[in-house]
């Protein structure tokens, strides 16, 4: 363990020293706010000084560096985690008690840094931490947006959007680095001219925005590696500044350059699929490629001088989805029109250096962009896009048979439309998916024509989240139990839960799992209490669905579950339930009409249930407003049963089905994504399976057999019953009825299949709940699963990642 700090007394002494310099007041005259920044500040400077030393060594050692291009990296709060990896958590919390303050009160003043919308940012932000704890040399390459994913409130049952206006304060754990800023350019006209007897291009005019970098430092477990996470802004070049129109006294004039400019990374896009065409997105895919890749080849020349052969040696670059696809472009940019490369030679390089993950199989996901928006705005880079796609036809089997299908599928310009998955496929050289079904999916469907061509670029790297963040510091009294048993190995070696086995049939262990279990309950109870003023029972089953809304992730599945219960309740004297509260939470894309909806309908249900005392000792409705990682850890540590429920085939991984398998959850779930790999480390009699797989799923769409007024006519009662009540006055006081959801499930026949899986999906639910009678019974499922969660710890996909795709 690095030890940054001598002892308690030598943290309070220096803690006490930096409050006074950064406020020149002290300690006990200062409010939690100024505690907060003074702490983060003793401890930001240590991580920057290992930070400088890891990159001396890297430097001397030849490290191969790996960048990963995301435009999102969900890191929220970092206090804790840090203290956490620096081995001084227990430490610091006792000396803040002496001081007379807590740690929980310093660390809610911290900002949330919420720049992603979902799974897929947390994915980056978890690698972030893994890849230090591996000691992989691991930079995170992002946007720095003044405004992150927006917070939710809930009005008459309604999502509500404010502005995340996060950098309000200072951000504590960030160094602004001007000396390393990068220019870029937009617009302008693409010109050839000659040189030694070659044709070359270069840009003339255009806009020219200075991106300018931000460093975030990632501090490994044990503290000894300090990684870092680059954030760029966007920011005005000085000739932006309209001199002429400022002399004539117009000044909104003389600033539009400036405004204009600075617009690029003001704001995280906050929907998780869909909406492309956006011309300021599309500046911010290129800005922080661009800045990017200029900064990565700067590194390289000082190391190595310009023998970019050399590159893929040394260099690895991951692009996370498609939103850093012009990584590829761009650097055959760089390295023929500014380091004078052949074509032949560059493409090789970029080839072996850039590698790319896919995380979706919906087809309105995939990124495309207008030509007509994307030359004018990048003009060379579409000269070398389209250059790229005229090789790769030229080299096109056209002997295949199926060559003409195959031909259109794998075009990267199609239709008007530059395909960003085609291009990102083709400059990589390698394809990934994010958990073994979906990986099949797209070699057998979505990619099926380039997984014929180049079988060899396709595999599978099923995700992982930090077990660290996710488990050790979201439950501390299930950690400590653990570590009373195992020891503390775990924390290092996730694989190491496996060990919990060994007390499945020790009654005492598996009672103090359910009293820790209880105790975050409480806590979350306490949470929910404060934020929604709803009282929930501590001892009913926590039943929790958290994540994006989306019609695929069937949220409105779930709700439909709780009205067909509600109903029985209330019409059948017989029929009992295990008391239950339903806890949703989440946020939906602003534009997202139908999973606004769907976020209504649960408001409304929650409304008419907990209101209703014939009913609410026995279930409860529980709509969080604003997840976010912060409170995403309370909810995690607190579940008892993990709803993972998309049409199968749909959800490409998941990430929320490992976080709470790791603290216990029993997963009630589809065969789709990661479930089916929970499914089977954990057993299938430590999970509950329901619904059609993905090959029935396929049939049934296939068939044009299937009628969504067939399943409500099979089952007036019950399920006609639900349907019907999206529209009467059942659930319509707080906010009025429906319709469009009723519209979609009945006049455009259930896309999602909610009806088809409905009986299955609640009879899955009445046996898992039965089941809960039995507590011994019930944790010894819950040790099932965490000792099995060290397969799905991001430091064994990390691992993956560095052997079997970047060779770091
Ligand atoms: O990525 C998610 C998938 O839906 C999950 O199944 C998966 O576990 C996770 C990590 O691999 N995708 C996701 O979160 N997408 C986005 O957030 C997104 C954001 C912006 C955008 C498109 C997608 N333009």
């Amino acid at each position: 363990m690095n030890q940054i700090f001598k002892d308690k007394q030598d943290f309070i002494t220096q803690y006490r020293a930096m409050v006074r310099a950064n406020t020149g007041k002290e300690f006990e005259l200062c409010g939690s706010h100024d505690r907060f920044y003074a702490l983060a500040e003793l401890i930001a400077t240590r991580a920057r000084r290992i930070a400088s030393e890891n990159e001396l060594e890297i430097e001397n050692t030849g490290q191969k560096r790996v960048y990963y291009f995301s435009l999102e990296f969900l890191i929220g709060r970092l206090l804790d985690n840090y203290l956490l990896n620096f081995g001084i958590r227990d430490m610091v919390s006792d000396a803040l008690k002496e001081m007379g303050t807590t740690l929980e009160e310093l660390e809610i003043r911290e900002p949330d840094a919420a720049l992603g919308n979902g799974g897929l940012g947390r994915l980056a932000a978890c690698f972030l931490a893994s890849a230090a704890h591996e000691g992989i040399a691991f930079y995170g390459n992002g946007m720095r947006y003044e405004y992150g994913l927006f917070k939710q409130e809930i009005v008459d049952g309604r999502q509500v959007e404010l502005a995340d206006n996060w950098l309000k304060h200072d951000y504590p754990w960030e160094s602004r680095r001007p000396e390393s800023a990068v220019e870029v350019v937009f617009g302008g006209t693409s010109v050839s001219y000659e040189k030694d007897g070659r044709t070359m291009w270069r840009i003339d005019g255009g806009q020219k925005i200075l991106a300018v970098p931000y460093d975030i430092p990632v501090v490994a477990y044990g503290g000894k590696l300090v990684n870092k996470l680059r954030v760029w802004k966007a920011e005005p070049n000085e000739d932006l500044f309209d001199l002429d129109a400022f002399n004539r006294g117009d000044y909104a004039q003389a600033n539009a350059g400036r405004a204009e400019a600075e617009a690029i990374s003001t704001i995280l896009y906050p929907a998780d699929a869909g909406e492309h065409g956006k011309i300021l997105r599309l500046k911010q895919e290129y800005l922080f490629v661009a800045a990017g890749i200029n900064s990565i080849l700067r590194t390289f020349r000082k190391e190595h001088g310009s023998d970019w052969k050399l590159l893929p040696e040394y260099v690895a670059i991951h692009t996370n989805d498609t939103h850093p696809a012009m990584c590829g472009p761009e650097l055959m940019r760089v390295l023929m029109d500014e380091e004078g490369l052949e074509w032949d030679e560059a493409w090789d390089i970029v080839t072996k250096t850039v590698s790319f993950t896919n995380h979706t199989v919906l087809p309105e996901a995939l990124e495309k962009w207008p030509i007509t928006t994307f030359k004018p705005l990048l003009p060379r880079l579409y000269q070398i896009i389209d250059e790229i796609a005229r090789r790769f036809r030229e080299s096109f089997p056209s002997d295949n048979p199926e060559w003409r299908e195959m031909f259109q599928k794998t075009a990267i310009l199609w239709d008007g439309e530059v395909r960003m998955a085609n291009l990102s496929i083709v400059c990589s050289h390698s394809v990934n998916g994010v958990a073994e079904l979906h990986t099949k999916i797209l070699k057998e469907q979505v990619f099926k024509e380039f997984y014929e061509l180049t079988p060899e670029k396709f595999n599978n790297k099923t995700n992982g989240v930090t077990h660290r963040r996710f488990l050790a510091e979201a439950n501390p009294s299930y950690s400590k139990l653990i570590t009373s048993k195992i020891g503390t190995g775990w924390l290092d070696d996730a694989m190491e839960l496996k060990k919990l086995e060994d007390y499945v049939d020790d009654e005492d262990f598996l009672l103090a799992m359910a009293a820790s279990k209880r105790e975050n309950k409480e806590r979350l109870a306490r949470y929910i209490k404060e934020t929604t003023g709803i009282v929930v029972d501590p001892s009913s089953v926590f039943d929790v669905q958290v994540k994006r809304f989306h019609a695929y992730k069937r949220q409105l599945l779930n709700i439909f579950k709780v009205m067909d219960i509600y109903n029985r309740l209330l019409d059948d004297p017989d029929f009992t339930v295990r008391p239950t509260t339903f806890i949703f939470s989440g946020k939906a894309a602003q534009s997202y009409y139908f999973a606004k909806e769907v976020i209504r309908l649960i408001n409304s249900v929650a409304d008419v249930v907990n209101s209703d005392e014939r009913v609410n000792d026995r279930i409860k409705v529980v709509f969080i407003p604003n997840f976010r990682v912060s409170n995403a850890q309370l909810i995690y540590s607190a579940a008892e049963i993990s709803e993972q429920i998309s049409t199968a085939g749909q959800e490409a991984s998941g990430t929320s089905n490992m976080k709470l398998m790791m603290n216990g959850a029993i997963t009630l779930g589809t065969l789709d994504g990661a479930n089916i790999e929970i499914a089977d480390l954990a057993g299938r009699e430590n999970v509950k399976i329901f619904g059609l797989t993905e090959p029935e799923v396929v049939a049934l769409q296939k068939s044009g057999h299937y009628f969504s007024w067939d399943e409500y006519n099979a089952d007036r009662d019950r399920l006609g019953r639900c349907v019907d009540e999206l529209t009467d006055s059942t659930f319509s006081r707080l906010s009025g009825t429906f319709d469009s959801i009723r519209r979609e499930l009945m006049d455009n026949n259930d896309h999602d299949l909610v009806l088809k899986d409905f009986h299955s999906y609640v009879q899955a639910w009445e046996e898992l709940t039965e089941a809960y009678g039995d507590t011994l019974a019930w944790n010894r499922m819950a040790l099932h699963n965490t000792a099995n969660s060290g397969h799905f710890s991001s430091d064994r996909t990390i691992r993956e990642y560095r052997d079997e795709i970047w060779h770091a």
